[in-house]
């Protein structure tokens, strides 16, 4: 029965509008109060034509309020450095210091222009500006092991040589402040595909500073963990599978660069602005669940979720290699957010419009494996920028499994998702939300419940609702039942029912009857009154 519905879901799912060049995707590509655009893009820009840094000269900005770049000259560190006293040759009383300040971006520039022509050249470049003990044991493992010689010979001769320019050449490409995109701002920051790749060979040289006093509040954006796998051997295979999409990405924009700009959009609403679940009379959306496919392939050119972590990308440049780590190799430009987003917090989601796809991948987690070329088939639009939205939502790790049924939680997680689907004024298109198991890998959430909230978000948002199951047939078959049940409800009467359930049957470690179980017999038998006899049954 299932291989019938898997069927007619993919007939639905193939005949789903999808973002087209002639839908207007918010935000456009315009500068305003609330959106940074780092490039000129004039009103005759035509799809292909360059796009110059805006404005024309290198502006600095070393304020709280932007990203600290390196090739700043405030960019200064200061290194205590031992004097030798002349008359005893150092070898008599207390040692004495002196500071010294370095300008960083001239020890960045003059350590990577250095013949770079092993890994170890490249790690006693970086040590000259960068702490970090030992040596560069995936970077190794990635050109020794994952590449054959012929791409070894492409990588020393030809895109390490092209990211060192493109990382020097950064007052060149990027000459605006970068605004951070700080909690409860609601800002966009668009940059060119180049300006991306600037700041990643930046981020891979590992040259950013700390983001002045609040470097705890964002995500690591130096690629030196992942490049020296901070010093765990036993992930070496999937840190270098993921440090390959990086570099298969670097060999590919050095050999030619994308014309395009990519918008990071930074959306926030104070929960007291969240719907009120318990009144929306608005009807369910359409829930179409697949077994088989991805988010990022089936779901392509629909609102395809990135199952984040509050630090967008999550342990990307770490050990992690789960659905936002594998997202964001597969599609780099999406790393570049790591500089600019702090953590996020509820009632907050990061749009990403525009972002290539650049490698095919198979396997999951310590299986994941690089797999080649993808070539990223989603046409631009007028304004330069890719129809694919990607959007970051950050579910709760559950710690007890009935605790994420408390009306609190489902608020936190119902809200969570809308400011995630949720359609802004502007915009033309209301495609389907292309998710699945949000919140329920490594959070440990309960499948049958984010799905019917995302189902309740989405509808809340007019949008239908694509859930890839990832190959849980099983979870599947459940969703379908459990939504035939309640595909003529209002998100109100649904709302009540998740209310319902908690109050009957989560109030000790494990619910003694499931939410599959409650949709599908306890509503059906009850008829929402009778639960005494249920429960007990139950028991
Ligand atoms: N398409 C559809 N489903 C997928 C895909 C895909 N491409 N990849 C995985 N799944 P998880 P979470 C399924 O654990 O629980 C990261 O470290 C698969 O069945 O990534 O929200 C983040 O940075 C998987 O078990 O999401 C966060 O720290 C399930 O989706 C944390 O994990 C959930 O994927 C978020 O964990």
């Amino acid at each position: 029965r299932m291989m019938v519905v898997e069927e007619r879901n993919k007939d639905i799912l193939g005949n789903l509008k999808r973002f087209t060049p002639s839908d207007r995707i918010f935000p456009d590509v315009r500068s305003s109060n609330f959106h940074t655009v780092a490039v000129t893009l004039t009103d005759d820009f035509k799809p292909g034509d360059a796009l110059a840094p805006y404005p024309i000269s290198f502006t600095p900005k070393w304020h709280k309020d932007y990203v600290p770049l390196p090739c700043c000259d405030e960019n200064i560190r200061t290194f205590r450095k031992r004097v030798v006293d002349e008359n005893t040759g150092g070898e008599q009383g207390e040692p004495t210091f002196t500071d010294i300040k370095v300008l960083m971006w001239e020890r960045i520039q003059s350590a990577l222009a250095r013949p770079l022509e092993t890994c170890e050249d490249i790690a006693s470049a970086m040590k000259t500006y960068c702490k970090f003990n030992g040596s560069l044991i995936v970077l190794e493992y990635t050109l020794a092991t994952l590449m054959s010689p012929e791409e070894r010979t492409l990588f020393f001769s030809k895109t390490l040589p092209g990211m060192v320019t493109l990382c020097l050449d950064l007052r060149k490409i990027i000459t605006c402040g970068l605004p951070f995109l700080c909690r409860f701002m609601n800002y966009s920051l668009t940059l060119s595909q180049k300006q991306i790749a600037c700041l990643l060979a930046n981020a891979f040289f590992s040259t950013f500073p700390a983001r002045f006093t609040y470097e705890d509040d964002f995500p690591s954006i130096n690629f030196i963990g992942l490049l020296t796998g901070n010093g765990d051997d036993s992930r070496i295979s999937s840190m270098g599978h993921k440090l390959r999409c990086i570099l298969h990405y670097f060999e590919r924009v050095i050999e030619e660069m994308p014309k395009g700009v990519v918008t990071y959009t930074r959306k926030s609403v104070r929960s007291s602005k969240s719907p009120d679940w318990s009144l929306s009379g608005k009807e369910l959306t359409q829930l179409i669940t697949l077994h088989e496919g991805s988010i990022e392939t089936e779901g392509e050119r629909l609102l395809q979720i990135d199952f984040a972590n509050k630090y967008v990308g999550g342990g990307v440049l770490g050990h992690g290699c789960v659905q936002e780590e594998i997202l964001f190799v597969i599609y780099p430009e999406l790393l570049v957010s790591r500089l600019f987003t702090e953590r996020l917090v509820s009632c907050e989601a990061l749009v990403i419009t525009g972002c290539e796809r650049f490698s095919k991948y198979k396997g999951y987690a310590s299986n994941f494996e690089f797999a080649g070329d993808f070539v990223d088939c989603v046409p631009w639009n007028s304004r330069a920028r890719k129809c694919t939205q990607i959007v970051a939502i950050d579910a709760q790790y559950v710690v007890r499994h009935t605790d994420q049924f408390h009306p609190r939680k489902l608020l936190r997680e119902v809200n969570k998702a809308f400011i995630g689907f949720s359609i802004s004024p502007g915009s033309s298109n209301n495609v389907a939300v292309a998710t699945g198991k949000w919140g329920c890998g490594a959070f440990k959430g309960d499948a049958h419940l984010k799905t019917i909230l995302q189902l309740l978000a989405a509808s809340q948002a007019s949008r239908h609702l694509v859930l890839f199951t990832f190959g849980d047939l099983f979870l599947q078959k459940e969703v379908e039942e459990m939504y035939e049940k309640i595909k003529h409800m209002k998100i109100k009467e649904v709302w009540a029912l998740l209310e319902q359930y908690n109050k009957l049957f989560c109030s000790r470690q494990k619910p003694s009857l499931n939410l599959h179980e409650f949709f599908t017999e306890y509503i059906q038998i009850s008829n929402y009154s009778d639960k005494e006899s249920m429960e007990t049954d139950n028991d």
